[in-house]
């Protein structure tokens, strides 16, 4: 088996674009810094990470009979955004459960950015009082009998397209897209930084680099505020995407990394090094980053090149993984 061995149905405009960030560069003092941007990956929706991952769940869906796209995330989450998307795309419905993880005051959070273009895209939209996880719930199973007791068919799309078999594939794939991009530029990224919270976007990468001849780090910074959940949900889905794509080997424990420390107390709740990076990105290179997920892995970046930990002479791949609708609820963080 491998990956070519998947079907994969078209979401993205091609390869996502790699830039460098010269003035980030310049102001850490060192490592040669570059985003690659898959928040501009997509026409569905300002795209991201899931709609590259749903490539690979979107024919699954289809081969399946299925009319209804299900899933869950929170209130202002990315990942439902691009389901809704994907099935407007795909002539399909989609029941979203919007679950509240994230107790944030902006009075208009459950009305603007991520939300609102789901019900643009006539998504049924479904808000539910529950606590974050990325597990199991009832509420999405609630949403699944919805839809069959209504003569639907239902496909079940889990927390960030990530606890399926499937969910991996698209980051694997991105790998050998990252490899060949490199050949153009004449550049090897030794650092791959990239946001984790449910895990299929690094456990992806991980899987499909592990592929490569030249070993490189790929550091998770965990969104969050439960690594021990987060790196045993990487863990698993890496080694299981590794198994589906022909890795011929067990990947090793310290090909898996994921490190806390800009996550602050809870998934959602943007804290003081998260506004500090969204302004610096902001301001030196004029690339967004949501409060979230890419505020938190740019915090993280900031500090382990500042820190040194990534070294002068490195060459960084920071991975943009979308998520800017979410800043319209959260007005109140810029001063
Ligand atoms: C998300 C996830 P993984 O969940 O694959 O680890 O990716 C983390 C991540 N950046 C990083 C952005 C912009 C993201 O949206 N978002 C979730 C969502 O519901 O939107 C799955 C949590």
């Amino acid at each position: 088996m491998s990956l070519d061995d998947f079907d994969r149905y078209p979401l993205l405009f091609g390869p996502s674009p790699v830039h460098p960030l010269g003035r980030l560069s310049d102001h850490l003092g060192g490592a040669r810094i570059w985003a690659k941007r898959e928040d501009c990956n997509s026409p569905l929706a300002h795209g991201g990470n899931k709609t590259r991952k749903l490539e690979y769940l979107l024919p699954d869906a289809l081969a399946s009979g299925a009319d209804t796209l299900v899933s869950i995330g929170g209130v202002q989450s990315n990942h439902t955004r691009q389901v809704a998307a994907v099935a407007a795309r795909a002539g399909l419905r989609a029941v979203l459960v919007q679950e509240s993880w994230v107790d944030w005051p902006d009075p208009v959070n459950d009305k603007v950015g991520n939300i609102q273009l789901s019900r643009i895209m006539g998504a049924d939209v479904r808000l539910v009082r529950a606590d974050f996880g990325i597990g199991f719930k009832d509420s999405w199973q609630q949403a699944l009998d919805d839809v069959r007791a209504a003569g639907g068919t239902p496909y079940a799309i889990p927390a960030g397209a990530s606890d399926h078999p499937l969910g991996g594939l698209g980051f694997a794939r991105w790998a050998e897209e990252v490899r060949v991009q490199e050949e153009e530029l004449g550049v090897f990224f030794d650092t791959i930084v990239v946001c984790s919270v449910t895990g299929s976007t690094q456990a992806g990468m991980i899987a499909g680099f592990a592929g490569q001849d030249r070993p490189r780090r790929v550091l998770g910074i965990d969104a969050s505020a439960r690594l021990a959940a987060t790196r045993a949900q990487v863990e698993k889905i890496a080694r299981d995407t590794a198994r589906r794509v022909g890795l011929g080997r067990e990947l090793r424990d310290d090909e898996i990394t994921v490190l806390d420390g800009w996550a602050g107390e809870r998934y959602g709740i943007p804290v003081r090094s998260t506004l500090d990076a969204i302004l610096l990105a902001g301001r030196l290179e004029g690339m967004i980053v949501d409060p979230v997920y890419e505020g938190k892995s740019m915090a993280g970046l900031i500090d382990l090149v500042g820190g040194g930990d990534i070294p002068k002479d490195s060459e960084v791949l920071y991975v943009h993984l979308g998520g800017q609708p979410a800043l319209n609820a959260y007005s109140g963080i810029v001063p």
